[in-house]
């Protein structure tokens, strides 16, 4: 019986957990599976919590899995939960969004979106 109630308790912390605010995606421009008419300047990516930027990664990928960004991914000057990175003129096609960042409470979160330039 011990042994249940033991097996029980890092699902109640991992439960409780998930209750505390961590960084997810809360949106996204390009938003998040949408298609852009033109080709955006940059991708900004808005979280639910404040992020070190020293521990978090944004990268842009085209459709061959190759980096398009231009590798300045930084938080914006008054917003600390948006991220944001350069981009050159991009072809038309699709491109995928990948992050993981570290929330200012030290927690890694990660995740990935796609969004089509039409032209
Ligand atoms: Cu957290």
């Amino acid at each position: 019986m011990k042994r249940v109630v033991m097996g029980l308790l890092p699902i109640l912390v991992a439960g409780s957990a998930t209750l505390e605010a961590h960084a997810f995606l809360e949106r996204a421009e390009p938003a998040v599976g949408s298609t852009v008419q033109t080709s955006p300047s940059e991708v900004r990516v808005l979280f639910t919590e404040n992020i070190e930027p020293a521990l978090s990664t944004v990268q842009v990928f085209d459709a061959s899995g190759k980096e398009v960004d231009k590798r300045d991914m930084h938080l914006d000057r008054l917003n600390h939960a948006l991220l944001r990175i350069s981009l050159p003129r991009l072809e038309a096609g699709t491109y995928k969004v990948v992050w993981r960042v570290v929330s200012v409470d030290a927690h890694v979160t990660n995740g990935n979106f796609t969004f089509r330039v039409a032209r």
